[in-house]
């Protein structure tokens, strides 16, 4: 099951602009508001260094690729259209974005750090818009909607708690479509203190607390403060960071690394994306407007903030936030090969604290059903299949069934 990260925020804030930039695609982009009428959908990388390096070996990725010794690893991004106030109640489609942004395992809350933006989504003189807000209106557009699902279903709750269910089976069961587990819901509760409160005499504000928690447990946000390229943006995003100081506050210009890629792409540049820097190849090639542009993202973007935070996002989101380790299974643990020789095939993404159980799990039912054990590669030590992976492990799964 890959990940799914989920792109936020008011109407141009910059997401499809990151959205095309992280997956090399060409959704349209405008300076108008509501450029994005449906969602777009593509392939992101995470990107962690391999461990051919370290096996001293070159590697045949069939799943993933491995680029200078990273692995980029395939992840489903999500660009939604831009949110507005209401959206929870119904307002401009927003019943419907909202339920494919609570399909996703994490979000990318992106604003316009420099206060590009207006009150109505339109362009304006820089400095003008105000990112602080725009951060708590979306915020309480999701947590209304969460909250205007729990009020919809509380008989059910009710019902349900009454014929022995308990109330996180109950509200998971319900909230299933936002990929909400019984575990969101029991930290949800102890986060708000309504652990020992019995559903049915909970107050408006308890509902209220107990939404917001779960909004918070259960799908991780990273604020990305996109346009920091422009001069303004600095001032707001140490105000953001103060404003946040739980959560983690990405400076990014996505239009930087949009144009990093694309001449990548065409080959006037070396950079991967991620970088704190890129080489010029074609010196000759370039135009005196795209010469301008490389320079103004290295002395503004690059020297400044060390990257354009595109990359760096998607990869807090996934190995901070969600908390993902990286293991390699193999076939044959000496050659590191799958059954036609690839060396270092498949790389996984699992949570920490899965097993060895989970990982045959994800590769297949089968291979699951028969499992014994795992060899690891680097020791030669048999793993037991409730043994729990660590990042970089690289193992070959055993099983009666059928051998990874
Ligand atoms: N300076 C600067 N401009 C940006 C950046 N990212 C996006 N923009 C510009 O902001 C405007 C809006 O970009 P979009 O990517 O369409 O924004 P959006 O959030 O997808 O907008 P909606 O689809 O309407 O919700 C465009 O003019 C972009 O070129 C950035 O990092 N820096
Ligand atoms: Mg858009």
């Amino acid at each position: 099951m890959s990940i799914k990260i989920g792109l936020i925020g008011k109407t141009n804030t910059g997401k499809t602009t990151f959205f095309n930039a992280a997956t090399l695609q060409s959704a349209e982009v405008s300076t108008y508001p509501f450029t994005t009428k449906r969602p777009n959908y593509g392939i992101a990388n995470a990107i962690t260094l391999c461990v051919c390096r370290e096996f001293n070996v070159k590697d045949n990725p069939k799943n993933s690729r491995c680029i200078d010794g990273w692995r980029h690893i395939p992840i489903e991004l999500i660009d939604l259209p831009g949110l507005i106030k209401g959206a929870w109640a119904g307002k401009g489609l927003g019943n419907q974005f909202l339920a494919i942004a609570s399909e996703a395992d994490a979000l990318l809350h992106v604003v316009d750090v420099s206060g590009s933006v207006d009150e109505e989504g339109r362009l304006t003189e820089p400095g003008q818009g105000n990112p602080i807000a725009d951060v708590y209106d979306v915020e309480e557009e999701l947590v209304m909607w969460f909250l205007k699902l729990l009020d919809k279903s509380e008989s059910r709750i009710i019902k349900d708690i009454k014929s022995g269910k308990s109330l996180e089976e109950s509200v998971a069961d319900i909230l299933r479509g936002a990929k909400i587990t019984a575990e969101h819901v029991r930290v949800a509760l102890k986060q708000s203190g309504l652990e020992n409160k019995d559903f049915e005499n909970w107050t408006g504000m308890d509902d209220k607390k107990f939404a917001e928690k779960l909004r918070e447990v259960s799908k991780p946000t990273i604020i990305v403060a996109n346009k920091i390229d422009i001069e303004t943006a600095s001032k707001n995003f140490r105000l953001l960071v103060d404003q946040f100081p739980d959560k983690i506050v990405v400076p990014c210009s996505a239009e930087a690394e949009l144009l990093l890629r694309r001449a990548e792409q065409k080959g006037y540049i070396r950079y991967l994306p991620g970088e704190e820097t890129f080489e010029i190849i074609q010196e000759s090639s370039l135009t005196d407007k795209q010469r301008w542009a490389l320079d103004f993202i290295r002395d503004k973007v690059l020297k400044e903030y060390m990257r354009t935070g595109v990359q760096f996002a998607i990869n807090v989101a996934v190995f901070k936030l969600l908390r993902m380790n990286t293991v390699y299974p193999v076939y044959d643990v000496t050659k590191l090969t799958d059954r036609h020789g690839n060396v270092l095939p498949d790389a996984y993404l699992l949570p920490s604290g899965s097993t060895v159980a989970d990982l045959a799990k994800e590769i297949h039912s089968e291979l699951a059903k028969g499992l014994l054990y795992a060899i690891d590669a680097r020791t030669g030590l048999r793993l037991p299949a409730d043994y729990q992976l660590k990042d970089r492990d690289v193992l070959s799964i055993v099983s009666t069934t059928k051998r990874g």
